[in-house]
C-alpha cells in the first residue's frame, strides 16, 4: 500500500503539497488573501468568496485567522473522505506528536 511505502511523514507530505502553493510566502501560513490569490493553482478558481471564507473557518482550529501547515493538513483529510483509514492513523500520530511538542513548550515557558 502507498501509505506503507511512503511512511507517515511521506504520506502527509504528499497530501499537504497544496499548502505551499496556497500559502502567503512572506508569512508562511495560508490567509484568506493568499487563498483567494492562489486558489486557481489548485483548480479552485470557481470557489465563491463565502466558500473560501468557510474553508478558512473550518480549517482554522486556533482561530488566529490563518491556516498553519498542520491546520491545512487536517482540513485536507477532512475534505477527502475517500482517504484510507490508515491515513488517519498516521495523521493522529503526527498530531499527537505536534500536541506533545506544544505541551512541552507550554511547560517550559
Ligand atoms: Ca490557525
Amino acid at each position: 500500500m502507498m501509505a506503507n511505502k511512503l511512511g507517515g511523514e511521506g504520506l502527509i507530505k504528499e497530501l499537504c503539497n497544496g499548502f505551499e502553493l496556497l500559502m502567503d510566502k512572506d508569512k508562511g501560513v495560508i490567509t484568506l488573501d493568499s487563498l483567494r490569490k492562489n486558489a486557481a493553482l489548485l483548480g479552485l478558481q470557481d470557489m465563491k468568496e463565502d466558500e473560501l471564507v468557510s474553508m478558512m473557518n473550518e480549517g482554522d482550529l486556533d482561530r488566529d485567522g490563518a491556516l498553519t501547515q498542520m491546520e491545512f493538513c487536517v482540513l485536507m483529510f477532512r475534505l477527502s473522505p475517500e482517504l484510507m483509514e490508515e491515513s488517519w492513523f498516521w495523521l493522529e500520530e503526527a498530531l499527537q506528536h505536534e500536541l506533545d511538542n506544544n505541551n512541552n513548550n507550554h511547560f517550559s515557558l
